[in-house]
């Protein structure tokens, strides 16, 4: 328990924006944290890599996120984890975990999607198969099923995970625009995901997309996201409604329509992985 509260408060400790002193830097700022990512060993040199998992509602851009760390890693748009054109059915429905190139090599980060959670019992991800992902048990492929979770009787459940299986930050994805929308079904649901995450000592973070639908001003410019009040005041509400502080709310907005690399976006979205991995890092 003492264990679990002291990984909580270093996380909390380590997670934290400048608030209104954050500016976007240039070119060279971006190709650093790049570089500082490509070049971060592992605190456990015998693990091949960090996973961390994405979850949360459907549509609130967990696909188009990892799209985007792969766009920047890679210098130009890519189209591997597919995100749903807008619509409210879920579109993700299988569990796929996405590895980034640094040349021949991989670089030692996992990003596994899920599909989205919904109000409904038996609609969207069940909780416990995110509890499964949690543990490793999942196998990457598998196609998830609302009704019925993956069990120990199953044949794809994966039995002894290997701990670059399991997963070494939940990465909670929400919406800006949706966020006073949320049902409290979802939240439910997620705060029992967050439960057992805080149980096997994972660390956790929000990942705020969509800042440019909640705010005209970081739609024009995307610097405006750490001045603006309205972007401020999303993340009070989602930190009242998850329960995780506002430093550890991480604001991107995702490549969505975008045709090519905007250095801004790119800092903010590496500023949000380095964090991931850095808390990922510290819990192996
Ligand atoms: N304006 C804007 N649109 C975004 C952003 N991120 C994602 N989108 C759009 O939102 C829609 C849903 O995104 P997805 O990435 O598919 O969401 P998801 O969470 O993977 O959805 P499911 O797989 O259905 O659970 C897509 O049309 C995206 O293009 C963002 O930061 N800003
Ligand atoms: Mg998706």
């Amino acid at each position: 328990m003492k264990k679990t509260l002291n990984l909580r408060l270093r996380t909390y400790k380590k997670c934290k924006h400048e608030w209104g002193t954050f500016s976007t830097k240039g070119k060279e700022k971006r190709n650093a944290m790049v570089n500082e990512l490509k070049n971060m060993k592992l605190n456990n040199p015998d693990m091949e890599q960090l996973r961390c998992l994405l979850i949360g509602p459907i549509g609130a851009g967990k696909s188009s996120f990892i799209n985007s760390v792969k766009s920047v890693f890679q210098g130009y748009m890519a189209h591997g984890a597919l995100a749903a054109a807008l619509s409210s059915k879920g579109f993700t429905n299988t569990y796929k975990t996405c590895y980034i190139r640094n040349g021949t090599n991989r670089l030692p980060f996992a990003l596994s999607d899920v599909m989205g959670l919904e109000p409904s019992e038996g609609y969207g991800i069940h909780p416990d198969d995110i509890i499964n992902a949690l543990k490793g048990h999942l196998p990457n492929g598998y196609k998830f099923c609302p009704l019925h979770p993956l069990t120990t009787e199953c044949l794809e459940y994966n039995k002894h995970p290997k701990s670059s299986d399991k997963v070494h930050c939940l990465v909670n994805v929400i919406s800006a625009d949706k966020i006073a929308l949320m049902s409290s079904e979802v939240i439910t649901k997620m705060k029992k995901i967050r439960e057992k995450a805080s149980e096997l000592e994972i660390p956790q973070v929000v990942v705020m997309t969509m800042p440019d639908k909640a705010c005209d001003l970081v739609e024009k410019d995307v610097k405006k996201i750490y001045t603006s009040i309205v972007i401020k005041k999303k993340m009070q509400t989602c930190s009242n409604e998850l329960g995780v502080p506002v430093n550890c709310i991480l604001p991107v907005k995702n490549y969505h329509e975008e045709v090519g690399l905007d250095n801004d976006m790119d800092i903010l979205i590496l500023n949000a992985i380095s964090q991931i991995m850095n808390f990922a890092n510290d819990c192996i």
